[in-house]
């Protein structure tokens, strides 16, 4: 895994009825979760993000169909495919993203430490290259819990 990132199994409740995954904050996830959000009906070829963010950790989880989820950091990459309800891909600051290859059911839910704040964001490829060099040197102390 890409420095900062990490996956996470969930744990599911499987009864003659069907399956249930329970999510809690600073529980099942290492955070406070602020703010929720999902993406759905991406159209074939769509690629999204392209952007770090400096303080935000999130968790992914892809609960319907599959996406691919690009991680990268100026050290490092990794694509992961998250198509299982029961897994969560966290990704702490700092590093890159894109998504793509969204199958025409997928559904990607986020669970964000903070609330919206486009302040936290770096957009620009070269300037969060700078950005994350300095910070990997010196932030150990700012990774994610394991
Ligand atoms: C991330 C990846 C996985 C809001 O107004 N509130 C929100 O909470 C969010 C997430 C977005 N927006 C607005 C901002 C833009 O006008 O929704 C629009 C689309 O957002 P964006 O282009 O940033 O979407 P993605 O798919 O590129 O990135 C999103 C998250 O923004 C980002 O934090 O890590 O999903």
């Amino acid at each position: 895994m890409v420095r900062n990132t990490s996956m996470m199994k969930l744990k599911v409740f499987t009864d003659q009825w069907g399956h249930l995954v329970p999510v809690e904050e600073n529980h099942t996830i290492p955070f406070d979760i602020k703010r929720v959000y999902y993406i759905y009906h991406v159209e074939k070829g769509v690629r999204r993000g392209f952007h770090s963010h400096r303080e935000l950790q999130q968790a992914l989880i892809c609960v319907h169909g599959e996406v691919k989820i690009l991680t990268k950091t100026p050290e490092e990459e990794l694509t992961i495919c998250l198509n299982n309800p029961s897994e969560a891909l966290l990704i702490g600051p700092m590093v890159w993203r894109e998504m793509y290859d969204f199958s025409d059911d997928a559904v990607l839910l986020v669970l964000a430490s903070e609330p919206y704040d486009e302040s936290d964001y770096i957009r620009d490829y070269s300037v969060y290259e700078k950005e994350a060099k300095n910070w990997l040197r010196s932030a150990q102390i700012h990774d994610i819990p394991r």
